[in-house]
């Protein structure tokens, strides 16, 4: 499929906690950079999104006494998945994997930085109603299609791109340039939730096109 000038490359998580070595580590994480750097060319706009927990953040399991990492609990707003310590913002965990080299990204956006609400999505925290300001950013730049690529493709990239076609927004998530979690089944459920919601998935050899200036 044609890239467009409308289309932008949401870049998500690709941070040290989420890569081999890290607090939250992904298998393969790192392994993400190499399709990523090979279809940015492509786009004429590029987001990042970054992680970014205050210290005792309330995902974290650390911050409930005789909860383990992996274990779910209720919030206010509804069931959490309590997580290691990650992310931590100004620590090196939080920090962009040095491999990844994206200089022309035209925002950096951070997310779950509330200490009592996580945020998975790009759009919005996980109680569906705080906004990150994303849906805006996208509408005042005129950028419609949203190309999904990063950490974890069975959450922050899923509930981005799941957002993003609840808001209208057409949600492509590029699969080989993700590496999931996979934690109780998540992966064959969250593929569920893309087939219903019209998530569409694509490889990156089938994106053609080149940017043009932004
Ligand atoms: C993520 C769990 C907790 C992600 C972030 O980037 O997918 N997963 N925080
Ligand atoms: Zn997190």
């Amino acid at each position: 499929m044609e890239i467009t000038s409308q289309d932008v490359l949401l870049v998500i998580d690709v941070q040290n906690d989420f890569c081999p070595g890290g607090q939250l580590a992904v298998a393969g994480g790192d392994s993400v950079i190499e399709p990523i750097h090979k279809i940015a060319s492509k786009f004429a706009h590029i987001v990042l999104t970054q992680d970014w927990h205050s210290a005792s953040h309330a995902s974290f399991a650390s911050s409930h006494p005789g909860k383990h990492p992996f274990e779910q609990i209720e919030l206010s707003y509804g069931p959490q998945t309590l997580w290691p310590d990650h992310c931590i913002q100004g620590t090196n965990g939080a920090e962009f994997h040095s491999g990844l080299q994206l200089p022309q990204a035209e925002l950096i956006l951070r997310k779950g930085f509330r200490p009592q609400i996580d945020s998975y999505s790009a759009f919005f925290e996980n109680d569906h109603v705080t906004p990150t300001g994303l849906a805006g950013y996208l509408k005042e730049r005129n950028l419609s299609r949203v190309f999904l690529a990063g950490l974890a493709y069975d959450y922050c990239v899923a509930y981005s791109a799941l957002d993003a076609c609840r808001l209208g927004l057409p949600a492509f998530v590029i699969r080989d340039a993700c590496r999931a979690i996979d934690l109780d089944d998540s992966v064959a459920k969250i593929e569920a939730q893309f087939a219903q919601a019209g998530v569409t998935l694509v490889d990156t050899a089938r994106l053609s096109g080149s940017a043009g200036p932004p």
